[in-house]
Order: C-alpha cells, then structure tokens, then sequence
C-alpha cells in the first residue's frame, strides 16, 4: 500500500523471519568475530508485560547493532520456567503446573515473536524440561562431590503463607518475603546448601575487574551484600565449660573494655549455657527465646529499638585480663553471624552502650577519643549515653596504654596470638546459599536417604531424576515436600545394596536453574553434556546482559558463584560470567509502579494493539537514557508511529535505483547522512539510544525537505539517506526498516547488512563565512572551514576575484588574518 500501515507491515514481515530464521546463529563456521547478547530470561506467569517489553527492545538494539557492525551474535531467549507463581496457581484452580506453566509459554512466545526481538529461536531452552533440569542435578552432582553441596540442620528464614523457606536473598528489607509479603520467620530445618561463603574473597575481589562495565550501584550492592569485614576471633574461657567460646570483633583493641559478654539466644550455645542456671533463669530465657523467635532479622538490628535480654547466670574470662564477665542472652546479636556471641565493649560500641545503660552493666572507656563537644561538656558514653566510635589513644589497657587506635589494632592481635587466645580472621554477611524448597515445581535434588542415615548421590546414568507426575499429590504448602506424598516415586532401592531406601523429596531454589543458563544456549539440544566447554571457549562469557536491577543481588551473584564453580571444575577457562551489564529502569505510570493490585497496569497487548510493535519499541529507545524509569504518561508512542510513519514515506518516495552514483548526491544532505553514519556507531555502544533516534529524527527532516524543495526524489543522496535511515531504523523499528529496505530495491534482510563507513570528506564541521575587506571596505565573503590555518585562509582571500577586482594595480602594504573570521588588507596606490 501507499501509506504506512503497522498492522500490515507486521503480518507481512513477521512470517517472513519465521520462515527464513536470518537470527540463527551459525556455530563454528564464522570467521566474523563473535558477540555474545543475552537479555535476561523472562519468568512465564502470564503474557508479556510492559517490562519486557522495554528489556527485550534495548537488549534487542544491542544484538542489532552488533550484527551491522559485522560479528556473529549470539542472541538467545528461553524460559524460566520453574517455580512458585505456576505452583501456587495451580494449587488455587486445581490444575497441573506444568500445563499452565506451558500455556503461559506459548502465550509469551506468540507475543514475542510478534514484538520481532532478533532472537535465535532455534536454541530456547525451558528451565522446567527434564532435558534441561537434569544438568541442574548434574551440577549438584559435581558440587556435592566437592564438599560444595551439604545439608545441615538451622534456623531459616519460613514464609508461613508460600509455606517454604527463602534465602536471605528473597526476604525484603522490611523483614517481608518477596514472593508473597508475608512476615518471614525462623524455623529449624534440615536443608541443603552450596557453599558459596568458600567463593566470598573471590566474588568480592573479582567485582575489581567489572568496573565501568557494570553499574556502579550493582557493584555496590554486591560488594554490601558479600559484607566482608577484617578483626579477629577472641577466645574466652567459661566457667563451668570445658571448651572455650570464640567471638569475632573488629576490635581487638578495645579488649580491656569488655565488660560482658553476649550470646544469641537462639544459638545452641545459649540453651547449653542456661541449663546449669536457676529455675527462674531458665523460665525467663525459655520466654524470651519464644518472643525472639518471632522477630525478623531487620527488628534485631533495628538501631532504635529497646534492648532486651536474660542474664544466663553464667561467667567468661577475658583473655586479656583475666576478669570475670557476666553472659548475657540478648537478640542484638544474631546466631548466624560470626561466633553468634560477643564481646559487649559498651564505652565504644553503641549496641552494647545501650544494653548496659537498659541492664545497668559497668561501662569503662578505653580509648581516649578527642572530646569535640564546643561547651566543655563530658563526651564519658556513661553520661551522654553515646559510645566513642572513633579514632584516640588507648587507655586503661595495661600495655597497649598510649599506642594509637590503628597501632592497638594489630597489637592486640600479636598478643592474643602469642598467647593462644585469639588470631586474625575475616567474616562475611555473606551466608552460604539454602537451595533446598519444600515445593514441587521445581528440580528433584538427585540424592537418596539410606535408612541408616546415609546420603547416596543419584548415579550419573541415572539421571534426570523426573518429577512425577502430580495426580494424587496434595500440593498445598504444609511445610513438608509434596513429593514426599508420591509414594511409588519416593521409594527407592537403596543403589549400594538394594536395601529400602528414600528420594530426597525436596526441590532446588530456581535460582540455580538461572546461574548457569547462559551456557546452556550454547548447545541446547545437547543430551550427553551440560554444555560444551569448546563452545564456552568460543561464546562466553556473555558480553553484554541486559536486565532489571531487581536481579542486583541474587541472580547475579549465583551465576557469578557458580561460573567460578565451573572454572574450579575444569569446564571454563574464565571466572566472570557478563562481561558487561545494562540494567533498563521501569515502565511507570504517573510516576508509581504499575502493579495489578494498584490497578494502574498498561498492557503489552493493548498498547501492541493500538501502537505496532515498532511504535512500542521506538518508545522505550527515545524515552531517556536505558538505566532511567520510563513514565508511559509521559512517552509518546503516537509520535513514535508518526515518526514511523515519515520514515517511511521517505523510503517510498525515493526515485532512483540502488547502485546509482552516490558521490553525485546533494553535498548538504550527504553531509548530515555522513554524521549520522559517523555518530551512531559510538552512541549506540555507550547506550545512548535515544540520542541515536533523535539524530534519526534530524536526517529523516533533512531527507524530507531535500525531496520536496531540493534536490528532489531522485538525487542520490536522497537514496543514500533513505537507505542509511532503514539501516539505523532496524535496531528499534525492524518491521519498517524491513519494509524500507524492500522498497529501497534490497532483498531482504536489512538485519544482515552491513554498516557503512563515513566518508571522512563528508565530515568537515559546519562552514563558518570569513569577510574579506580591502581598505576598511568587505570584497568578499568566504565559506571555510572553522579550522582553517592563517596562511590557508589569507591564500584564500588573495585569491578572491572580488578582492582581485577591486585591488586592481594598487600595491599591498599589509595583510591582517583573523582566522576563521576576517581578513583585512591594505594597500597603497
Ligand atoms: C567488640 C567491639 C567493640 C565491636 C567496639 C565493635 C565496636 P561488622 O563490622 O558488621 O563485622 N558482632 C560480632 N558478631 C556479632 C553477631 N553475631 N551479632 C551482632 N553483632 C556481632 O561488625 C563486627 C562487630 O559486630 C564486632 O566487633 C562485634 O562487636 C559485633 F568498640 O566487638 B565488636
């Protein structure tokens, strides 16, 4: 048709790319050097939304540009398509998860393939297929064998509504769970681990080598959440106790202020310690530990929060000094950190300045602190009820007396390490990571329980182990696995001696499914390896992930773990899986997040529906910079489509052949055609998407007015314009640029085409006018070039006919240059 119709464009062209797949990727063949583009993988509850179609337009310029600029992209999608969300819809409706997770899939699928991201259909993957979770039982394996893999009995983080533990990672701030809102609490269960604190030195340290090339916020929060902090262990004798008890401090130099000592009540140390006290001791703390075990870890820490705590009628010797502290239980401290108890130093920790204010412990300063405060006041922490955090001299410490808090520090150390008491030693926030769910949609763990207690890995051949099927399982979270429930499934010969034996009914976090999925694109289809190490050697690591900012923490710190996990093993020969990471802001509207339960959602299909595809994609690429939140009340894909449709028309409106002598075309056009071309290139790889599309905008103007009232339609810079704009357009408008380029004379694809160079000659900056005066008088004006030189330009001018003319014999006496500007000459008859 003559005018620009979307609808029409996209049921032209999307059967088109089904048909010829031009975004499979070649594997081995390619001498092209090689990109590797992967936009995170979406989670299947539903059709597309609006998010994804923000990550999966900017991922898809990336991929696009790559291929103009001659590599061979890698650009896959797949599935992630394990997890709660289909579990818990299922058990609502009384339907089977996996048939509502497929039917999400197709949905999803139908949608994606309509909005034309340049994916390599031919290798997506589904995280809930046995062909892909049994490599997720394979890596178990392999982690299992390296002491990597193990159970253990602890306190967990229970969401009481999805009835399932989470890990750290999955309960919010405000002490919530991510997934259903519920308050987390803490439950003792036996689960199982990866032991990802063995890799805390190396993902903090290796966050070095990604600077720049992620974003500093996510660098950020990698390194807080890894949490590594530099002190010592301490051990203190108990009376009473044969074994000593270690607490970890950052500082041992303010040893000989420790005036108590405090234990989790929740560690097995504080029971253990109470059971020797009074009856009414022990009353007191069995209460206190029910209360505590109520509270979320962000209530413990809150800084403003009243201190509680039971004295535990029991005494620690400190090394140092041989004093005799009194142990306390108090929930400020937590079980899982450190030691799970303390060395309380109130002069100087405020935590502890608050319990001994609250129980009325001794408080004895040890660190000289300057006092700042201008009215002479008192800075004694006893009076102001503020500890002293900072830098002075040490006091009140036998030997160290006099030595400067930093010099204390180290010393200290010496002396408990000569003496046997205490030595260097780091700790992290960073915990190891709970893969086991009491859930049945996701990955078997491949390991069955002897009925004498032990653990006996699934044979390799054996695997995958496959869920069964859910007839006659009762889903409904009960804080035991459903598949405990599959009688048939769950009873197994013991695989050393036949004897009765049972399947480990638990489930694995979906979050290891997404840790190592990037290598699974490699050579999905693939059934005797995980992936191909070769191919791993030719793609990876991924160069550029492209994905929301809620994946900060979790997600990425997986895959980073389980990447250097793969290295330890012998299967990569590198240890950080994105080499880059752009992370898109949201879509919002009216500046709030849209949600279902707020009622302000846009919907992908509406605005597809209303819009095109290319509108929708142009939007999300002109609304600001990637990292930015996009207000869909503020973008306008009505302008998009209009831009669209402008482009278009230009294309249409060209009236010469392709191969006509380009080097004829109108100077101005070619000019701004040749910017462009020189431009994009550059903003495009430093994200600066919207200004490639403005700059777009600028060239289709151009283009425009040079057909209607310059040049006209069939002047070669007019094609060239047309053809650079096509090309430009397919990274955020692929139906259309598709078009253009058919139009245009091209066979498709314009995907495929390569981006031209800039004519260097083309790109002289804008001509400033020089003016040329012979005795005070301007002869001439020039057109140059801003840059040019004194003697270029005075040349110039002499040679001016005008000047010429109207010197006529007379003689030059001086010549004044102000170059780019004036020329001023002088002569005498
Ligand atoms: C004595 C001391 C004196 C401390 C002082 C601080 C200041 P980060 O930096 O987070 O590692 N601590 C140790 N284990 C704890 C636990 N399980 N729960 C709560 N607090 C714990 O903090 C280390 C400091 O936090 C340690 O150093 C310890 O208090 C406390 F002037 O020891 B300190």
């Amino acid at each position: 048709g003559d005018i620009y119709d979307f609808a029409a464009l996209q049921a032209k062209w999307a059967p088109v790319w089904e048909e010829h797949a031009p975004f499979a990727t070649s594997d081995t063949d390619d001498a092209r050097p090689r990109k590797y583009v992967l936009d995170m993988f979406p989670y299947p509850s539903g059709d597309l939304h609006m998010g994804h179609a923000e990550v999966y337009a900017l991922g898809d310029i990336v991929a696009r540009y790559w291929r103009h600029q001659g590599y061979n992209v890698l650009h896959p999608i797949g599935w992630d398509s394990f997890g709660l969300p289909a579990e818990n819809a299922a058990i609502k409706r009384g339907i089977d998860p996996r048939g509502w997770t497929y039917d999400n899939i197709a949905q999803q699928k139908k949608s994606m393939k309509l909005y034309a991201a340049s994916f390599d259909w031919s290798r997506e993957i589904h995280t809930s297929d046995p062909e892909y979770y049994k490599w997720n039982q394979w890596l178990f394996l392999q982690m299992y064998k390296k002491g990597l893999a193990y159970r253990k009995d602890s306190w967990v983080n229970w969401d009481p509504v999805d009835q399932t533990v989470l890990a750290n990672e999955q309960v919010l701030a405000d002490g919530t769970s991510e997934r259903s809102g519920a308050v987390v609490v803490k439950k003792k269960l036996t689960q199982w681990y990866f032991k990802i604190t063995d890799y805390a030195d190396r993902l903090l340290d290796d966050l070095d080598q990604l600077e720049g090339a992620w974003p500093s916020k996510v660098l950020q929060m990698q390194r807080n959440w890894i949490g590594r902090s530099i002190g010592a262990d301490v051990d203190f004798e108990i009376e009473g106790r044969d074994e000593r008890v270690s607490v970890f401090t950052t500082r041992p130099d303010t040893l000989h202020g420790a005036t108590f000592m405090v234990v989790a009540p929740d560690a097995d140390l504080a029971t253990e310690l109470v059971a020797t006290a009074s009856d009414q001791i022990k009353a007191d703390f069995a209460e206190y530990l029910a209360t505590v075990q109520h509270s979320t870890e962000i209530e413990r820490q809150a800084t403003d929060r009243e201190k509680t705590g039971v004295f535990l009628g029991r005494f620690a010797i400190n090394p140092i000094n041989g004093e005799r502290l009194p142990i306390w239980a108090a929930d400020y401290v937590l079980a899982d950190y450190g030691h799970g108890a303390i060395m309380a130093v109130p002069a100087h920790d405020q935590r502890d300045l608050d319990f001994a204010r609250r129980f009325d412990l001794p408080v004895r300063v040890v660190v000289d602190v300057p006092n700042t405060a201008e009215d002479g006041a008192t800075n004694d922490p006893a009076v102001t009820g503020t500890a002293l955090a900072g830098n002075g001299t040490l006091i009140n410490s036998g030997p160290l007396d006099g030595l400067a808090k930093s010099e204390a520090v180290p010393r200290s150390i010496e002396m408990l390490e000569a003496a046997g008491t205490g030595r260097a030693t780091k700790n992290y926030r960073l915990r190891d990571w709970l893969i086991s769910r009491q859930r049945y949609w996701g990955t078997p763990i491949p390991i069955i329980h002897g009925a004498d207690g032990t653990e006996i890995p699934v044979p390799e051949d054996q695997l995958p182990v496959l869920l069964p099927p859910t007839e006659g399982l009762d889903l409904k979270p009960k804080g035991t696995s459903p598949l405990g429930g599959a009688t048939e499934w769950v009873n197994v010969p013991n695989p050393i001696d036949g004897s009765p034996a049972l399947r480990d009914a638990d489930t694995m976090d979906t979050f290891v499914d997404s840790s190592w999925y990037f290598l699974r694109f490699l050579n999905p289809n693939d059934d005797t390896q995980a992936f191909d190490p070769e191919e791993a050697r030719r793609w990876a690591p991924v160069d550029q992930y492209v994905g929301g900012v809620e994946h900060a923490i979790l997600h990425l710190l997986y895959a980073r773990f389980i990447t250097k996990v793969l290295h330890d093993l012998g299967y990569l020969d590198f240890e950080e899986p994105f080499k880059a990471l752009l992370n898109q802001g949201m879509v919002i509207l009216d500046g709030t997040k849209m949600s279902k339960s707020k009622g302000n959602l846009v919907y992908f299909t509406e605005e597809i529906e209303r819009h095109g595809v290319d509108a929708v994609r142009l939007t999300m690429a002109f609304a600001g910079p990637p990292e930015d939140d996009i207000d869909w009340a503020d973008v306008s894909p009505v302008g998009s489509a209009k831009f669209l449709a402008r482009a278009w028309r230009v294309a249409k409106d060209v009236a010469s052949a392709p191969g006509i002598d380009l080097a004829t075309g109108d100077l101005a056009l070619r000019r701004v055609t040749h910017k462009f071309l020189a431009d994009a290139p550059g903003l495009t790889e430093a994200f600066k998407f919207n200004v490639v599309v403005a700059r777009l905008m600028e060239l289709v103007n151009v283009t425009r007015k040079t057909i209607d009232t310059g040049a006209g339609a069939a002047d070669a810079a007019v094609r060239e314009a047309a053809e650079v704009t096509a090309l430009a357009l397919n990274l955020f408008a692929p139906y259309a640029a598709e078009d253009m380029w058919e139009r245009l004379g091209f066979e498709p694809f314009v995907a495929l085409a390569l981006w031209p160079k800039a004519d260097p000659t083309l790109l002289v900056e804008d001509s400033v006018t020089a003016i040329v005066q012979v005795d005070g008088k301007v002869r001439d004006k020039l057109e140059i070039a801003p840059t040019i030189s004194e003697a270029d330009l005075e040349a110039l001018a002499r040679a001016s006919a005008g000047v010429i003319k109207s010197i006529g014999d007379r003689q030059i006496v001086k010549v004044i240059v102000r170059a780019p500007r004036m020329v001023s000459i002088v002569t005498k008859p």
